[in-house]
C-alpha cells in the first residue's frame, strides 16, 4: 500500500506529467495553436478526475469482480483513457463549428483599428499587407491618423483610394496612443473590435488569426485574444518578466506580455469600459486587466515582433524613456488595483 500514500514528489510528478500531456495533446492531437490558462485548468481537473476514476475502477475490480491485478489494471487504464479522451475532445479542446458569431446580424464582423503616429514611410507597406490578408468583406480597417506631423495626411490622400476597405479617422492633434485607439474604436462598426500597430512590427495577418481563434470558441463573446511575442531580445524578455511579476504582486493577476499585439475582443467589453480607459500606452494593460476581471477567457497565440523597417519607436528611445514608461505603468497599476477612475 506504500504506493498509495501521497507525497510531494508524487504530486509534482503528477503535475509535470499533466503539463506534458497537455502540451502534447493541445499541439499534436487537437492541433490548437493558441493557449489559455482556463483550458489548462480544465485539463488539470479532467486529469484529476480520471485519475480518481482509475483508482476507483482498479479498487472496485479487485474487491467486487475478480481478484486479478492484471485485469484490474487493464480495466482501470481503459476506463481512465476513454474518459480522458472524451473529456478532452468534447470539453477541454472542443472546437464547435463556427456558426453565427455572437448570434447577431451585424454586417461587419470585425473592425481593426490601426493607430498611426508619424508612420508615413510604413503606410504603403502596411496597407498592401492588409490588402493581401483581409480577404473577407465583413472586416473593416479603421486607420487612425493620430495627429501625425510628418506628412502622413498627404501620403494617405495619395494611397487610400486604392484601399476601399480602409476608413480614415483623423485625430487633429496627438493626445497619446490610447486616445488614438479609443477614437478609432468609437467609430468602429464591427461586432468584434481589434487593434494592432502600424509600424510593420506586427503582421496584419495576426489579427485575422485572432478572429479565427475567437470564432472557434463556443461563446466568442466571452473571449479576449492577444498575441504572445516570440524571439525578442533577452533584455526585452527580462523587462516583460519583471512587469508580469510586478502586476502579479500588485493586482494578483498574471498579465504576461502586456504590450503584445494584436488585441481582439467582443464589442460588449468596450461598451462596458470604454469611457474609463486611459489615453496613453497604459491602454494595453487596462484592457487586458479588464478582460481578466470580467472573467473572459484569454487566448494567447505566438506572434513575431521584428525590428522596424522604417522610422523609429515613438517612445522607446532611451533608458530614461523606458524608466518613464515603467513608472507610469506602476502608478497606473496601483490606481487600477484601487479601482479608481483611470481614464484621465
Ligand atoms: N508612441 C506612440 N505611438 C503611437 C501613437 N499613436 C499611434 N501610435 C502607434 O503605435 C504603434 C506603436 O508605437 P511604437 O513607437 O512603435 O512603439 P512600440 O512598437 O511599442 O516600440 P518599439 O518596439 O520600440 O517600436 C506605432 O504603430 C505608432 O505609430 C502615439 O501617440 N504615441
Ligand atoms: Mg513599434
Amino acid at each position: 500500500m506504500q504506493w498509495i500514500v501521497p507525497t510531494a514528489a508524487k504530486g509534482l510528478s503528477f503535475l509535470t506529467g499533466t503539463f506534458v500531456a497537455y502540451v502534447l495533446n493541445k499541439n499534436l492531437t487537437f492541433q490548437q495553436t493558441y493557449s489559455s490558462s482556463r483550458k489548462f485548468r480544465q485539463f488539470l481537473f479532467l486529469y484529476g478526475m480520471t485519475f480518481l476514476a482509475n483508482v476507483g475502477v482498479h479498487w472496485g475490480t479487485i474487491r467486487l469482480v475478480v481478484s486479478n491485478p492484471t485485469i484490474a489494471f487493464v480495466a482501470a487504464t481503459a476506463t481512465s483513457t476513454c474518459l480522458n479522451f472524451l473529456g478532452q475532445k468534447f470539453w477541454v479542446f472542443q472546437t464547435p463549428t463556427p456558426s453565427s458569431v455572437g448570434g447577431t446580424t451585424m454586417a461587419t464582423t470585425l473592425s481593426i483599428v490601426i493607430p498611426c503616429f508619424n508612420e508615413k514611410d510604413n503606410l504603403s507597406l502596411i496597407l498592401e499587407r492588409f490588402k493581401s490578408v483581409v480577404t473577407r468583406d465583413d472586416i473593416e480597417v479603421v486607420l487612425v491618423d493620430n495627429g501625425s506631423t510628418d506628412g502622413t495626411q498627404n501620403e494617405l490622400n495619395r494611397l487610400l483610394p486604392n484601399y476601399p476597405f480602409v476608413r480614415l479617422v483623423t485625430v487633429p492633434s496627438n493626445e497619446g496612443y490610447g486616445h488614438g485607439i479609443l477614437t478609432g474604436l468609437r467609430s468602429a462598426k464591427g461586432e468584434f473590435l481589434a487593434w494592432t500597430h502600424a509600424d510593420m512590427q506586427t503582421d496584419p495577418m495576426d489579427v485575422v488569426k485572432a478572429l479565427e481563434i475567437a470564432e472557434k470558441q463556443s461563446d466568442p463573446t466571452q473571449v479576449y485574444v492577444k498575441g504572445n511575442r516570440r524571439g525578442r531580445s533577452i533584455f526585452d524578455t527580462f523587462f516583460t518578466v519583471g512587469m508580469s511579476f510586478f502586476e502579479l504582486f500588485v493586482m494578483w493577476k498574471w498579465l504576461w506580455d502586456i504590450n503584445a499585439q494584436p488585441n481582439l475582443f467582443h464589442r460588449s467589453l468596450f461598451d462596458d469600459i470604454g469611457s474609463d480607459a486611459p489615453k496613453d500606452f497604459a491602454l494595453d494593460l487596462f484592457f487586458l486587466y479588464k478582460a481578466k476581471s470580467a472573467d473572459l477567457e484569454i487566448f494567447r497565440f505566438p506572434v513575431r515582433f521584428p525590428e522596424r523597417i522604417h522610422g523609429h519607436s515613438k517612445w522607446n528611445t532611451s533608458l530614461s524613456a523606458k524608466w518613464k514608461f515603467i513608472r507610469r505603468t506602476m502608478t497606473f497599476s496601483w490606481k487600477l488595483r484601487q479601482g479608481l477612475n483611470v481614464g484621465q
